[in-house]
C-alpha cells in the first residue's frame, strides 16, 4: 500500500553564510528581469520552454490540485490567430473601455492595440486556471485557491524562463475566452494569461520605471 507519509528529502541545511550568498545571489538574478515587447524571431530549443513548465508544475497550490494547464504555442498559424483575436480586443480596451486614468496610467510603457509580438516571439505559453476537474466517471472534483495556485506557478515559469535566459511578456488580453476556442481547450479551463516568450530584439528598449524600495514594501515585525 501506498505509505501516506515519507521522509523529507532533498532539504539543504544552510549555514547563515550561504544563506545569505544564496539569497543575495537570487535578488541579483531576478532584478535583471525585464517585461519586453519587443522580441526576435529567433528560435529557442523546447526544451527550454518545456522545462520552465515542469518548474511551474512544483509550484505549491490548494489541495494540491495543481489546478493548471499550459498551452505552449509554437505555430505560427495559431499565433496569428491569437494576435488577430488579441488585437480585435485590444483595440475595444484601447478605444472604448478603458477609463482615461487607465491609458494616462499606461502612457509610460507606450503599449497600443497592436501586438506583434504575439506572432514574432517563437513562443506563446498560454497558462489556463483549471476551476475544477472532471473524474474518469464524470464527478466534479472540486478546486481551492485556484487564482493563488495559478499565481505562483506564473510566477515560477516566468522566473524559470528568466533564468534560462529567455525573456518574456506577461500579457493580458481581456476578456480572453477566444483562447478556449482557438486551442481548443474545455469550459472548465478560463485563460489566466499568455507569456511572451523569446529573445529581445537587439533594439529593444523598456521602460524607464524603478521598482519600490524595501523599505517601502515590507516591514519587520
Ligand atoms: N492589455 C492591454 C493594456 C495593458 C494593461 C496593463 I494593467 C498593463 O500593465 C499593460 C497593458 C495591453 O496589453 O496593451
Amino acid at each position: 500500500m501506498k505509505q501516506k507519509f515519507i521522509p523529507l528529502e532533498n532539504f539543504h541545511l544552510y549555514s547563515d553564510k550561504k544563506m545569505i550568498e544564496q539569497s543575495k545571489s537570487f535578488v541579483n538574478l531576478v532584478s535583471n528581469r525585464r517585461s519586453i515587447r519587443t522580441f526576435s524571431s529567433q528560435p529557442i530549443p523546447l526544451e527550454v520552454i518545456e522545462n520552465a513548465v515542469k518548474a511551474a508544475g512544483t509550484s505549491p497550490s490548494g489541495a494540491n490540485m495543481q489546478p493548471w494547464f499550459f498551452a505552449i504555442v509554437k505555430d505560427p498559424e495559431i499565433k496569428k490567430a491569437i494576435r488577430i483575436e488579441a488585437e480585435k480586443e485590444e483595440k475595444e480596451f484601447y478605444t472604448k473601455r478603458a477609463p482615461d486614468e487607465w491609458l494616462k496610467t499606461l502612457k509610460k510603457f507606450g503599449t497600443n492595440d497592436e501586438k506583434p509580438f504575439l506572432e514574432k516571439a517563437p513562443y506563446l505559453i498560454v497558462v489556463f486556471e483549471r476551476k475544477f476537474d472532471k473524474s474518469a466517471e464524470g464527478k466534479t472534483i472540486k478546486h481551492y485557491y485556484t487564482k493563488e495556485s495559478v499565481g505562483i506557478a506564473t510566477g515560477i515559469l516566468i522566473t524559470a524562463l528568466h533564468h534560462s535566459g529567455v525573456a518574456t511578456l506577461t500579457h493580458t488580453p481581456s476578456p480572453m475566452n477566444f483562447l478556449n476556442q482557438i486551442l481548443d481547450r474545455p469550459a472548465n479551463e478560463k485563460p489566466f494569461m499568455i507569456i511572451v516568450a523569446g529573445i529581445p530584439e537587439k533594439t529593444t528598449t523598456v521602460p524607464n520605471i524603478a521598482r519600490k524600495k524595501l523599505e517601502e514594501i515590507a516591514l519587520i515585525y
